[in-house]
């Protein structure tokens, strides 16, 4: 039989991974999306009249009432978010709101509605924080450095609750950081690539950043939303780590970011501006994926070297369009 599945937040990066794969595994796919002035579906166009768009806000609870009981899904994959931390710091309610508050609301929604299906909450290494082992694991104490990272507490530990209140299934995908062509341009990965990219075509100089010495375990996105489906697969629910296990730091990226452009002497190309250095930061994040391994079967095969090539030759390719259609 058909499975359904809804997807918040499916015109993000995952969103729209997961969209793709749900629905080659023949899914009935709803993706919910929010009232924009403009229309954000860029990352779904290619497959927008394969899912049902459905309209909802997390911060509106009755909105996220009718959509799981239009959809009646079997599967429910929470990846709406204010998913920007620096953004977090300046709109610390609104994150709040989203990120914390909205899952709850959505928890509610579903147990009025369809106490059966299953719930995924996009949870995050942001969690650790302040990590005090690496690699983090699932029994590394939370130590939240953002408000992004206390609303994504907030939400572990609802989801947490609904389980052990209520017995429904509803799991916690501590997922480290992934990236791909999809990731948003705020984010310093992108801002690399697009960086290096528009240097190349003599588009821009320079590339400005904040903490260079900031370490994170980067995976590839697509692989990250298999292991989130393999998660919902499981006998019962948990909470798991989905990691690559390696860490590189920002300065690794862009050195090797430049270098597929064949440029070396990177540092000459990068400029730091203190105003992009955040209030806390998150030093060091690298994960310890062996549980998920195990239990899931699931292992990144990307790592930083191929991901940052793949980004490269995106953004090069993406460029060169722009810059020829100007
Ligand atoms: P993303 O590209 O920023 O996508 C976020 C999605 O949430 C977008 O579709 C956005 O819609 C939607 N959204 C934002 N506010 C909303 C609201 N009030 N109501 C409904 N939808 C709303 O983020 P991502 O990288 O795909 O991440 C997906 C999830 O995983 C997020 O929860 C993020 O916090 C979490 N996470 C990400 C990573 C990572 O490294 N990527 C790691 C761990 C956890 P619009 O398009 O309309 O803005
Ligand atoms: O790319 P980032 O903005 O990602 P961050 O803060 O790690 O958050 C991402 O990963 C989390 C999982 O760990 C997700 F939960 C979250 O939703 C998001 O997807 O920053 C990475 C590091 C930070 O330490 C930041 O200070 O890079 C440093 N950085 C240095 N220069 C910069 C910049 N970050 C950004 N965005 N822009 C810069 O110019």
């Amino acid at each position: 039989m058909t499975k359904t599945a809804f997807v918040t937040g499916v015109t993000g990066q995952d969103g729209s991974y997961l969209a793709e794969l749900l629905l080659k595994k023949g899914y009935a796919v709803y993706g919910m999306i929010r009232r924009l002035s403009s229309p954000n579906t860029r990352n779904i166009a290619h497959i927008m009249d394969q899912i049902h768009l459905i309209d909802g806000d997390m911060t509106d609870q009755s909105s996220l009432i009718t959509a799981l009981m239009e959809s009646k899904p079997d599967e429910i994959y929470n990846l709406a978010a204010q998913s920007f931390v620096g953004t977090s710091f300046r709109q610390p309610v609104l994150t709040a709101d989203v990120n914390g508050l909205g899952v709850v609301r959505l928890l509610d929604a579903a147990r009025s509605t369809v106490p059966d299906a299953k719930v995924y909450q996009a949870s995050t290494s942001e969690l650790f924080g302040k990590a005090t082992e690496i690699p983090q694991s699932e029994t590394t104490p939370f130590h939240p450095r953002s408000p992004y990272g206390v609303a994504k507490v907030f939400a572990y530990w609802a989801c947490v609750n609904y389980r052990e209140s209520y017995g429904m299934y509803v799991s916690n995908g501590i997922l480290f950081n992934h990236e791909s062509p999809r990731r948003g341009m705020e984010f310093v990965t992108r801002r690399i690539t697009n960086g290096v990219a528009r240097i190349h075509h003599k588009l821009a100089k320079h590339i400005t950043l904040g903490n260079l010495d900031a370490k994170r375990d980067w995976g590839y996105a697509p692989e990250y939303v298999d292991a989130m489906w393999r998660m919902m697969q499981q006998k019962g629910p948990g909470d798991l780590v989905i990691a690559t296990g390696e860490t590189y730091s920002v300065r690794d990226f862009l050195r090797l970011a430049f270098a597929e452009v064949g440029i070396e002497d990177y540092e000459a190309y990068v400029k730091v501006d203190e105003k992009l250095l955040r209030p806390a930061d998150v030093h060091t994040l690298c994960g310890n994926p062996a549980k998920a391994e195990k239990s899931l079967g699931w292992k990144a095969k990307t790592k930083v070297p191929e991901l940052v090539k793949i980004m490269v030759e995106a953004d090069l390719e993406r460029v060169k369009e722009e810059r020829h259609h100007r």
